[in-house]
């Protein structure tokens, strides 16, 4: 090589790699920050005295947490929650399986936590613990949080809209039993992938559906190509799995399950696929061009940060929060 070149060479390189770095910077997310007020939960005995959060690092109390991520849900919330409690308050399972439901408002302007207060009063024959968020995460944040402050031996993650038949949960818990007998990490996610070709999927607006696509290609080649609907909001933890994963999150945004899934095989847990039932529920806030170009800069963001070890995975240790 002529020494001109490698020097115009090396000056590329030299400019080039603080750029990269800086761009990372200012495109990664800012930490999550968790305000004092966001520690404390309301339910059906205590409306007005808020009470202090539990923490994921200590051991499980009850079997079964159930997530509930919600922003502005007023009008689909009570049909869910109902049929969600309905479920696990049937004879079968009233005695065998202990519960909590946490129904994180993600900083609603419409009342979502006041109207799911209400309901905890409506239904004392489940623990209904309300979390208020005072600003607006995404949907990751609010997981991640309920996550966090639940007190599951393991703990599900569901949509407020009913989108997934609440029902299709012991699916997912019989497949637990088989991948996690003694409930070892181990993360077991419903998947529509089965729904593909189908009319549910067919109804979907042709963008929607070319968008899809291009996010499967991309997806396989960050890493989780290998699960076939890394986005079905329906997905089951152990335990141990949430306590190795959720610390490690740092989107909050929509593609947050793909960074969920990247931090499982990374840290050695298994994820199985269940097929789930699925129907859409007209009000979905999800902006499609716009969200999936924030899905694209926050994947390359995640992989960057993860390639240049300024997001660690913590293997073995458990972040104290
Ligand atoms: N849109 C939106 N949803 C949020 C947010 N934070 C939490 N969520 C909850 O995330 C869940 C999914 O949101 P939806 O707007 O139903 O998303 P969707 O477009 O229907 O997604 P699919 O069901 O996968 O088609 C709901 O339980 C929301 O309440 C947020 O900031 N924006
Ligand atoms: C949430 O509800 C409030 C009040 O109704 C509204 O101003 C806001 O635009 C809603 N947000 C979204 C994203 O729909």
């Amino acid at each position: 090589m002529d020494q001109p070149v490698l020097v115009y060479a090396l000056t590329a390189l030299a400019i080039s790699i603080p750029c990269f770095y800086i761009a990372l910077i200012l495109l990664s997310p800012p930490p999550i920050i968790t305000r004092p007020s966001e520690k404390k939960y309301r339910s059906h005995s205590a409306p007005n005295a808020p009470r202090a959060l539990p923490s994921l690092s200590d051991a499980g109390s009850v079997d079964l947490s159930v997530i509930i991520p919600a922003y502005n849900e007023t009008a689909r919330m009570p049909s869910m929650l109902a049929t969600t409690i309905a479920h696990l308050t049937t004879p079968a399972l009233k005695n065998s399986r202990t519960h909590e439901l946490l129904v994180v408002d993600d900083g609603s302007a419409d009342g979502t936590s006041d109207l799911a207060l209400k309901l905890a009063k409506e239904h004392p024959e489940s623990e209904i613990r309300v979390i208020t968020l005072e600003k607006n995460l995404g949907k990751g944040g609010a997981v991640r949080h309920g996550m966090l402050h639940a007190r599951g031996h393991r703990l599900l993650m569901v949509d407020a809209d009913g989108a997934s038949r609440f029902e299709d949960l012991e699916l997912l818990w019989k497949a637990m039993d088989g991948v996690a007998p003694k409930n070892e990490p181990a993360v077991v996610v419903g998947s529509r992938a089965h729904l593909v070709k189908t009319e549910a999927v067919v109804k979907r607006s042709v963008i929607r559906n070319i968008l899809m696509y291009g996010l499967h290609t991309i997806l396989r080649i960050v890493g989780v190509g290998h699960i076939r609907d890394t986005q079905c909001g329906f997905k089951l933890f152990t335990r141990r799995a949430a306590q190795q994963i959720f610390p490690a999150q740092h989107l909050a945004t929509w593609i947050f399950d793909v960074e969920l899934l990247l931090l499982a095989k990374q840290l050695g847990i298994p994820v199985e696929e269940v097929p789930v039932e699925w129907h859409e529920v007209a009000g979905s806030k999800l902006n499609v061009v716009k969200d999936s170009l924030q899905m694209l800069r926050d994947l390359l963001v995640l992989r960057a940060n993860q390639m240049t070890g300024r997001w660690k995975v913590d293997v073995g240790s458990i972040p104290k929060m």
